[in-house]
């Protein structure tokens, strides 16, 4: 009976992490970890941001429009600890996913939205339309 209930749970657990990884988006390279937590942030409407972007901040404008993203897999250069400010326009909500590690799961209304990320390692970092899986832009990190 318990060795049939562990297969079980074996088998559950297997199938959590099959459904994780389906889940997760393109599986590009990087350490795949079962239990990889994304770190969660939403983005601020718009109209509710009163903070500017940092004088020093690369701003970048998402446009997301049914299954049109633009940019589109533009290559964007900064530094490492760099405010980078994403102003999100969107016809419904979604997901912003930062491939950093750990990952940012970056939740955004409908309308225009703002959120601030910094990246701490030098890298490529992808960052794509979650739902989508659709490429906004590649974050060159040095
Ligand atoms: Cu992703």
């Amino acid at each position: 009976m318990e060795s049939r209930s562990r297969r079980a749970q074996a088998a559950a657990a297997l199938l959590t992490v099959l459904i994780v990884l389906l889940a997760g988006c393109g599986g590009s390279g990087g350490t795949a970890k079962p239990t990889s937590a994304d770190e969660s942030l939403s983005a601020t409407p718009a109209a509710q941001a009163t903070a500017t972007p940092p004088a020093d901040a690369k701003v970048i404008a998402v446009t997301v429009k049914g299954d049109t993203v633009s940019p589109s897999g533009t290559r964007v250069s900064v530094k490492r600890d760099q405010p980078v400010v994403f102003q999100i326009d969107a016809d419904t909500d979604g997901e912003l996913h930062v491939h950093s590690t750990p990952a940012k799961a970056i939740e955004y209304p409908a309308g225009k939205s703002v959120v601030q990320i910094s990246i701490d390692q030098p890298g490529v970092i992808e960052v794509e339309i979650e739902q989508l899986g659709k490429q906004v832009v590649q974050l060159e990190v040095k």
